[in-house]
């Protein structure tokens, strides 16, 4: 490859959480001068998905696209119910159409990028191709290092009361991952199946950074998780885009951003459990109650669907008209997608409620605000774990997974409090901020990550 241009193909799989640092690897990757082809499963499950793509696409016509037609399959014969587990088994059992696509590819490829999820698939046709594979780990290293860990040492983790991770953490039984205690459940399939091939890549690119993750990332990389772990990079906080806004609702009256505009500095909890996440209604209730307890006002994103698509109901069945009338005067309510980077980013926040998805983690850290965690599902316990280890949020606990229990407006309205008052928060969520553009910047950890990654590619 020496002196050709380095030509990278990256693969997403479904949901905001793993499109959306795909496509900003992509921006980092071109205003590098690599080549970048897109590989982009069709149809997407989300509304959310297809504009984020088409706004990449404006914005990046340089990049290739390529659309991956994924064929269907019977959702019977997959283990959940959850639309973006499904597709996550339809762009695997698909893959078999990858080569043909691939042929077309010019120039040739210096390397290909895919999501965790897709190893297995993957795997034999980069072989093929003599093609060196790579993923992009879209959660924390803490849990790369379970995805590592578990399925080579664990054969059955349903009797564990914790789990060691060796020179990493010790997880309690409750955070593991619920869908791992399933083991027929996709999720835990995908694990078992895949997390053995870890050695078998070229390297893993994980959006996270050292500041961040110190142990998780020496550990992986020095071999005391999984003695021949393929290299660890990691290459974040992968940045936040121009691409990701929507102008149109920017502009718009009721935009959350011109809203923010008029509320003093710090004064605002912002509420989000993500694209993904639709809580009971007995809980989206209760945590309007404890919205109208805090003594802070807020910016709270309502789902009451998984996917976007299904939305159907407006705020006032969903909050109830009443208690919907009762908060108007305190904070803003919405149920459309919002500019997270741009809400974080804003000075009038001055925390955030968050579910801990990872891709909201390391956006909080960016933009350095503090979080109050509230798992909800997946590897959320362990994000949420990282955060308060590192000292700029915390998590209640005793709060469960999602349906275990419904927490009340007292209790969240207290935590909330307790949250936006803290001082050491904000302090070292403004030197996690710091550390963080420093990573990326001149000389930093990631940056320099990203040069051996490029200079990899180069040879
Ligand atoms: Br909702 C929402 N605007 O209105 P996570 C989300 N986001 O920009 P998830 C918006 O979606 P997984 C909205 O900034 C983040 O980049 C948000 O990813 C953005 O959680 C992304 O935080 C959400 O990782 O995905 O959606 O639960 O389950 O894969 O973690």
């Amino acid at each position: 490859m020496s002196g050709a241009v380095v030509h990278v193909a990256l693969f997403p799989n479904a949901g905001m959480g793993h499109l959306t640092p795909f496509l900003r690897l992509a921006a980092l990757l071109v205003n590098r001068h690599c080549r970048v082809t897109l590989i982009t499963p069709q149809p997407t499950v989300s509304m959310a998905e297809s504009k984020l793509l088409s706004r990449f696409h404006s914005a990046f016509p340089q990049v290739t696209f390529l659309p991956f037609h994924i064929v269907p399959i019977d959702a019977s014969t997959v283990n959940t119910d959850d639309p973006f587990f499904i597709q996550f088994e339809a762009v695997r059992r698909s893959c078999h159409l990858l080569p043909s696509l691939l042929a077309s590819v010019s120039p040739p490829l210096s390397a290909f990028v895919c999501d965790v999820t897709l190893i297995s698939p993957v795997l034999p046709i980069t072989e093929n191709l003599c093609l060196p594979i790579f993923i992009l780990f879209t959660s924390s290293a803490l849990m790369l290092s379970l995805f590592s860990y578990i399925p080579r040492f664990i054969p059955s983790i349903s009797g564990l009361d914790f789990l060691e991770i060796p020179e990493v953490s010790t997880i309690p039984r409750s955070s593991i991952p619920p869908l791992l205690l399933l083991p027929n459940n996709v999720f835990a399939q995908i694990l078992f199946e895949d997390g053995p091939k870890l050695p078998k890549l070229c390297g893993i690119l994980v959006n996270s950074f050292e500041a961040l993750e110190s142990k998780a990332l020496d550990s992986l990389n020095t071999g005391k998780v999984v003695k021949e772990l393929a290299p660890v990079f990691p290459i974040g906080p992968l940045v936040p885009c121009e691409f990701e806004k929507n102008e149109t609702e920017e502009q718009s009256s009721s935009s959350p951003l011109k809203w923010l505009n008029d509320q003093s500095p710090g004064s605002v909890v912002y509420v989000s459990f993500g694209s993904r996440l639709s809580l009971a209604r007995e809980q989206v209730r209760e945590i309007g109650n404890g919205l109208l307890k805090t003594g802070f006002k807020f910016l709270w994103v309502v789902k009451d669907k998984k996917v976007d698509k299904e939305e159907e109901e407006g705020l006032d069945e969903v909050v109830g008209t009443e208690l919907m009338e009762r908060l108007k005067s305190k904070g803003l309510i919405v149920k459309e997608w919002v500019d997270q980077s741009g809400i974080l980013s804003h000075n009038a926040v001055g925390g955030f409620v968050s579910h801990c998805g990872w891709n909201s983690v390391v956006e909080a850290a960016w933009h350095g605000v503090p979080i109050l965690g509230w798992p909800q599902i997946g590897d959320q316990k362990l994000n949420a774990e990282v955060v308060e280890k590192s000292g700029w949020g915390t998590w209640k606990k005793k709060w469960g997974w999602w349906g275990e229990n419904v927490v009340r407006g007292e209790e969240i309205g207290d935590a909330i409090d307790e949250m936006m008052k803290n001082e050491a928060l904000k302090v070292k969520a403004e030197e996690m901020k710091v550390a963080a553009r420093k990573a990326v910047g001149g000389g930093g950890s990631s940056e320099i990550a990203v040069q051996r990654l490029i200079g990899e590619w180069t040879k």
